[in-house]
């Protein structure tokens, strides 16, 4: 009987077994089947969107982005912006070469794109150690440093939202690529992130690191200066190394900046910042012998041609002066930090405070560098991914008035007349007393000696500079006539065609001037495209004097020559292939003048002459007028600036310069 019962048993579970495997094969395949509907559904509800490239002639900037437009990705949800998917794959992203996130995991990564304004699913194959080249020159690699005799210091990281790898990746570098006897603490300031990995999560982590780190939070979002106010304040170390919370630090990126500020306590020292591409986290290397200013809306720019007040042949491995420096990334002396102003507590969440801190460092006695000799790479983002409490355009502005009432003296007045935004009146409800007492107590120099001695090949308008519209006198206008009139009546006009002299004759008369020019009927000098990107080469045409191109439509001229607009552009003659008279003959004339970034270069010097209201090139005495040319970047013909022989019956070659106002 039991022997029965036994077997029957048996039998039954085989059956039973057998029963259930062959459910779960069915399930399993139905469940592939709908699978593979779904995604055919989701590829037809979604078109895949051509990622929109960016085209950007710089190379030094960013090239690439996929930017999810609008509701094609759907809105965000709740669990998108707190997901943790870090996922390492060993030997991703290796010595710095790019991540290629595969084909079926496109749709997601293009989608998630905009919750950090770069490509998470790129860094979240990154292992958090990944290795980097060694980016420095041989003379940098071959530098010795004596370790206990350098300063400690403490590196602040604040964060906003910052993604989990990305973060870590930063933290991780500093704490692998740093000697543990230089790097006394880590200090992370959270500004009121909301993200859920970044609460409980963060701090278990931390407590297992092999370097002491502490979390500091904002529980009300501050903005980048009070959260590195108060990361410096609780600082330890003799030198405050700030780092953004999307960077990379390689191979001896900290002691050379802490051997600069021991040498030099006075100098707050930027390392060589290079890009971690945001599209695919590849790691690229930037020139040694960058520098960085602003334009006139005072926004950093970086700038790579050779500076005049640069040694030639210095020893490569020395620190570079820097008119301005880019903010995220640098050393400096804690007690200098503190005694120089630290950062003016009113600025809000971000932008301005590195223009802001340029100037009073060096106005104060102090200089800002960049060490060749350290390499941080740094995610550059083409939009920010945070919210601005307050609104963007106002935050940035009330934070750049400051910056200017502060520290720009006379030159205040033409940041609030020409930045979008500002106006003479945002002075009344804005009060820098307390910065100006600042300044005032630490003995600091006026802006006009920062501009001469700091910045020599500034763009900006200074007091020995013509500031205003250049406008075609085509003869028709009234403006054209009454200008031409005006001229033809300057005694000894023929004596002097020295820049000086016409400024002069220009500033005597400004009022008189500018009360001719009709703004709606003349034609002014501007870039035949509105919206180039500002380094690349462009051609010249002469339009609407109310459209202010990106203020490419207002000039400089030095009293060397020079014709420069914003953001470091000049007008520039380029000889042609052909001579000009051939070219007439062929009729096939191409553009020879452009604008170009400023170079000191005798392409970029030019003329005038009172009597004939000529602009000429000053080497090759050829005048400007308007023709139909041929365009190299697009090899069309349009009307544009092109610089022929003079002839001073030709009414098409006369110019005016009017000026505008920049002080008060
Ligand atoms: C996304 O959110 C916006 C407002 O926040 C709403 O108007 C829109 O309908 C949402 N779109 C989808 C697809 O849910
Ligand atoms: C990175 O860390 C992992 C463990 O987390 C380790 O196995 C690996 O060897 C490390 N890689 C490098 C290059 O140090
Ligand atoms: C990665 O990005 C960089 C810069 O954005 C780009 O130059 C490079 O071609 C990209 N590499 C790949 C494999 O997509
Ligand atoms: C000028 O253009 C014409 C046609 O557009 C062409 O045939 C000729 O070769 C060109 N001449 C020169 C000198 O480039
Ligand atoms: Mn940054």
């Amino acid at each position: 009987m039991g022997l029965r019962f036994q077997q029957l048993k048996k039998l039954w579970l085989l059956y039973l077994f057998l029963l259930f495997f062959a459910f779960f094969m069915f399930a399993l395949s139905i469940n592939l089947y709908v699978a593979s509907i779904q995604t055919n559904d989701q590829d037809k509800v979604h078109p895949k969107p051509q990622p929109r490239r960016r085209s950007l002639w710089h190379p030094k900037n960013i090239v690439a982005h996929y930017i999810g437009k609008g509701d094609i990705f759907g809105n965000m949800t709740e669990d998108d912006y707190n997901v943790n998917l870090f996922n390492p794959i060993a030997g991703e992203g290796a010595e710095g070469r790019p991540v290629v996130v595969p084909a079926r995991e496109s749709f997601r990564m293009q989608r998630f794109f905009r919750l950090n304004s770069f490509n998470i699913l790129a860094s979240d194959r990154i292992p958090l150690n990944r290795t980097l080249k060694d980016y420095r020159i041989k003379e940098c690699r071959d530098k010795k440093y004596i370790n206990n005799e350098l300063p400690t210091t403490s590196v602040i990281i604040v964060f906003h939202n910052e993604a989990w790898s990305v973060l870590l990746r930063t933290i991780t570098s500093v704490i692998n690529r740093s000697p543990r006897k230089l790097l006394k603490e880590i200090i992370l300031v959270d500004d009121a992130s909301e993200r859920s990995y970044l609460k409980k999560q963060l701090e278990a982590y931390i407590k297992v690191l092999t370097v002491p780190t502490r979390l500091l939070r904002i529980q009300k979002r501050g903005g980048l200066v009070p959260a590195r106010l108060l990361g410096a304040e609780h600082a330890k170390g003799d030198v405050l190394t700030f780092l953004d919370a999307h960077c990379e630090c390689t191979r001896g990126w900290l002691e050379p900046l802490l051997q600069r500020v021991k040498e030099s306590r006075n100098s707050v020292v930027a390392p060589v910042i290079d890009i971690i591409s945001d599209d695919n986290f590849s790691y690229t290397k930037t020139f040694e012998n960058h520098w960085g200013a602003f334009n006139w809306q005072l926004s950093f720019r970086w700038f790579g041609n050779k500076r005049s007040i640069a040694p030639a042949n210095a020893d490569p491995t020395q620190a570079i002066a820097s008119p301005a420096m880019a903010g995220g990334l640098f050393a400096v002396d804690k007690r200098y930090f503190f005694d120089i102003g630290a950062y003016d507590k009113e600025m809000r969440i971000w932008g301005g405070e590195n223009v802001e801190m340029s100037f009073r460092i060096w106005q104060c006695g102090g200089r800002i560098e960049i060490c060749p000799c350290s390499h941080v790479g740094h995610v550059f983002r083409s939009t920010t991914p945070y919210t601005f409490p307050g609104g963007m355009s106002e935050v940035l502005g009330n934070n750049l008035a400051r910056a200017a009432m502060t520290w720009m003296d006379d030159w205040q007045y033409f940041i609030l007349l020409y930045t979008s935004g500002l106006s003479l009146e945002t002075r009344e409800r804005i009060d820098v007393t307390e910065r100006l007492s600042l300044r005032e107590k630490l003995k600091c120099k006026p802006f006009s000696w920062y501009l001469e001695h700091i910045w020599p090949e500034h763009f900006f308008p200074a007091p020995n500079r013509f500031f205003g519209k250049i406008i075609w006198l085509d003869g028709e206008t009234e403006c054209a006539q009454a200008y031409t009139t005006h001229m033809k009546n300057i005694p000894g006009r023929r004596l002097s065609r020295e820049w000086p002299r016409i400024f002069e004759e220009i500033d005597n008369n400004a009022e008189q001037f500018m009360s001719l020019i009709d703004l709606d009927r003349d034609k002014c000098l501007r870039p035949l495209e509105r919206d180039v990107p500002r380094t690349s080469v462009q051609s010249v045409t002469v339009g609407d004097c109310n459209v202010h191109s990106k203020s490419m439509d207002m000039y400089v001229i030095t009293p060397k020559g020079q014709i420069m607009t914003n953001d470091n552009v000049c007008l520039t003659y380029s000889e042609p292939k052909l001579g000009v008279i051939q070219q007439l003959k062929s009729r096939n004339l191409t553009s020879n003048v452009q604008l170009t970034q400023c170079l000191d270069d005798p392409r970029q010097l030019w003329s005038y002459d009172m009597d004939t209201q000529h602009i000429s090139h000053r080497e090759s005495k050829l005048c400007l007028t308007l023709k139909a040319a041929k365009i190299p970047r697009t090899q069309k013909v349009e009307k544009i600036v092109v610089a022929i022989n003079c002839d001073y019956k030709d009414i098409t070659q006369k110019w005016g310069l009017i000026p505008l106002p920049w002080r008060v």
